[in-house]
């Protein structure tokens, strides 16, 4: 499918080239799912990635998780990611002053070499999305930023003046591609989606097809309700990865996130 055709006004609104990369893969693969590989060894991500690879619009990892990792290591997932047409995401959710954002940007994991995409806090100043675009200008690459506008996780801090100086602060930037929004309340999203407008990206986790409570106050709503509400990629985790299946389940939230995108067209 044409992206503009399954996209709407998304698509021209949208204008960041990385946002763009997305939707088109998206629309070829049929599925909104960024799939958080939420694995402890290098071997473990690369087998989820070839198997779910096909289903999936983008790659979501945690590299301080893995016990295994070494830059070598690593490049054999960037490269499977490649294979699959895959945008990479490091969830690293960077918090600290500009200038130390730059450097973790760097050193053992060297994000900046391989992430296309990361998340920050707003929450230390407006400055850490400029310390992550100089990284990434470091070594001539260029990168996006999510901003964790709202989280799924009871509890949480993130309230809805939090969520607006968040929005102010990404609103407009080149480096900022869109939001984390909480993909358990199709509430939240609906309100999010109202005060983004349709020139960024909303990303959201805590979504499952067996909504409800999750593990250590996670929670989850239903990722149709969450595509309909504004979400342009659902974050699946424990849903695809612990699943019996991983292709089956990889198929279906492709199936339903997708689906949901050309009904809420
Ligand atoms: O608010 C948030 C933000 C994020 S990025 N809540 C989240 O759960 N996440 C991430 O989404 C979290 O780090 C994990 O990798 C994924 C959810 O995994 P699941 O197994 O609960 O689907």
């Amino acid at each position: 499918m044409q992206p503009q055709d399954a996209w709407g006004a998304r698509w021209t609104d949208c204008a960041n080239p990385l946002a763009h990369r997305f939707m088109q893969t998206a629309a070829r693969k049929g599925s909104l799912v960024c799939l958080a590989a939420d694995m402890r060894t290098v071997d473990e991500l690369v087998d989820l990635v070839n198997l779910a690879g096909p289903h999936i619009a983008a790659l979501k990892t945690h590299a301080d998780m893995v016990d295994d990792f070494s830059r070598e290591n690593w490049q054999r997932l960037v490269e499977s990611a490649q294979q699959h047409d895959l945008l990479l995401f490091e969830d690293r959710k960077f918090a600290d002053i500009g200038k130390v954002s730059q450097q973790q940007m760097a050193g053992a994991h060297d994000i900046r070499s391989w992430a296309d995409i990361v998340t920050a806090h707003r929450v230390s100043g407006p400055d850490v999305i400029d310390g992550i675009a100089a990284a990434w200008a470091d070594v001539e690459r260029v990168g996006g930023v999510l901003l964790l506008a709202q989280m799924s996780s009871r509890g949480n801090m993130l309230g809805s003046e939090y969520t607006t100086q968040t929005l102010a602060t990404g609103r407009g930037s080149p480096h900022v591609i869109g939001y984390i929004g909480n993909g358990s309340s199709a509430d939240r999203i609906g309100a999010l989606r109202a005060e983004v407008g349709s020139g960024q990206m909303i990303w959201t986790p805590g979504v499952n097809l067996d909504v409800g409570a999750g593990a250590m106050g996670q929670r989850y709503g239903h990722p149709r309700d969450a595509v309909l509400a504004g979400s342009d990629a659902i974050i699946v985790g424990s849903g695809i990865h612990a699943a019996d299946d991983v292709v089956a389940a990889a198929t279906e939230y492709a199936s339903v996130s997708f689906q949901a995108l050309l009904d809420r067209v």
